[in-house]
């Protein structure tokens, strides 16, 4: 039925959507992700339309390194939940173009309940492209899940700095996971994730990786003692568990409804969520203002030869600047 309406009738796709229409919500996906100038008018007025139904949702960003576990987590994280009834909306932020068609069909595999479950919608990460415009499409998206009826939506992110930063952006709660054993590990914990961490939890906690997982944990919880908490009212636990055998998985939402109700509580979450979205409406607005820069075809023909005037030092950086800007009007 949803398929059968342009993608711009916005009327029709916000009533769909709104009715919990998975193809309605791909639909919507697709219609902020596209770049055509009536799409993204449709799609601005769409996100309008739906914003008092969106922000009831517990996000929830997720990262670690690769092979952590983060899929198998999420799978038996978000089962757990739509077995009490929930609605689990699973996204990703990856601007690296890793995830290629095989990896993506690897993920579902790694998420197979998930995968098939009628509670939940999975949503691999948008094209490759800048990493403010894959995170401004993943948080739209985000939106359109909350507004068909998701109530708890997972982000996860590949270990690397800026899709990290921009995932704890748009989320409630950062958890950060990481493998049992000491050494190696602690070099992981890169004080810039630590600061944006809420829980640290070391899965593998199974089999003869057991001990050496409550080792790591116990690292961990004296390395963070001496960081300032994020939060005057949190200080972020270390835990451990098995996303494969499932122990401890359930201590995991345990500790996020935790944290959600102290956020509550003390105002934090509103104060946060509304920091948040000011955030949000910059970088759009940046990567907006800077969209002619890759997309004007003279300056981008031009611009290889200017950069390597600049870079011989035959042309000013101030000049190329001047240069830049006239093309483009400014
Ligand atoms: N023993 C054990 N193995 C696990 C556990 N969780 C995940 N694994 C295994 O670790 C491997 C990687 O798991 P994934 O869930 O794909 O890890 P990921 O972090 O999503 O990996 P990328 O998406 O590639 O970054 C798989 O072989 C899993 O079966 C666990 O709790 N215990
Ligand atoms: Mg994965």
């Amino acid at each position: 039925m949803a398929s059968s309406a342009p993608l711009t009738d916005v009327g029709r796709l916000t009533r769909d959507l709104r009715a919990g229409n998975r193809t309605a919500l791909s639909r919507a996906i697709t219609l902020i992700e596209s770049k055509r100038a009536d799409h993204r008018r449709a799609a601005a007025a769409l996100t309008q339309t739906l914003l008092a139904a969106t922000g009831k949702a517990v996000r929830v960003g997720i990262t670690g390194a690769p092979g952590v576990g983060k899929s198998t987590t999420i799978d038996a994280l978000g089962s757990l939940l739509t077995g009490q009834g929930r609605k689990v909306a699973v996204l990703a932020v990856d601007p690296s173009s890793r995830r290629t068609g095989g990896s993506i069909l690897a993920d579902k595999t790694r998420m197979a309940r998930l995968a098939n479950d009628p509670r939940a919608f999975i949503r691999p990460s948008p094209a490759s492209g800048t990493l403010g415009g894959v995170a401004a499409k993943t948080r739209e998206t985000m939106l359109l899940c909350e507004a068909a009826g998701y109530d708890v939506v997972l982000v996860e992110t590949v270990g690397v700095g800026q899709s990290e930063i921009a995932v704890a952006d748009m989320t409630d709660f950062f958890l950060v996971l990481m493998l049992p054993g000491a050494g190696d590990e602690l070099q992981g914990l890169k004080k810039g994730v630590v600061e944006l961490a809420d829980m640290i939890a070391v899965n593998k906690a199974d089999g003869d990786n057991l001990r050496r997982a409550k080792a790591a944990a116990a690292e961990y919880r004296a390395a963070l003692h001496i960081l300032a908490p994020r939060s005057p009212s949190w200080s972020p636990p270390v835990v451990t568990y098995s996303a494969l055998t499932g122990d401890g998985v359930a201590e995991l939402w345990t500790q996020i409804l935790d944290h959600r109700e102290r956020m509550i509580a003390s105002g934090e979450l509103t104060e946060r969520r509304g920091d948040q979205q000011v955030k949000w409406m910059w970088a759009m607005l940046e990567e907006r203002l800077f969209e002619p820069l890759r997309s004007d075809k003279t300056l981008k023909a031009a611009l290889p030869k200017i950069e390597t005037e600049v870079s011989a030092g035959r042309l000013a950086p101030t000049a190329a600047v001047e240069k830049i800007a006239d093309m483009l009007g400014l």
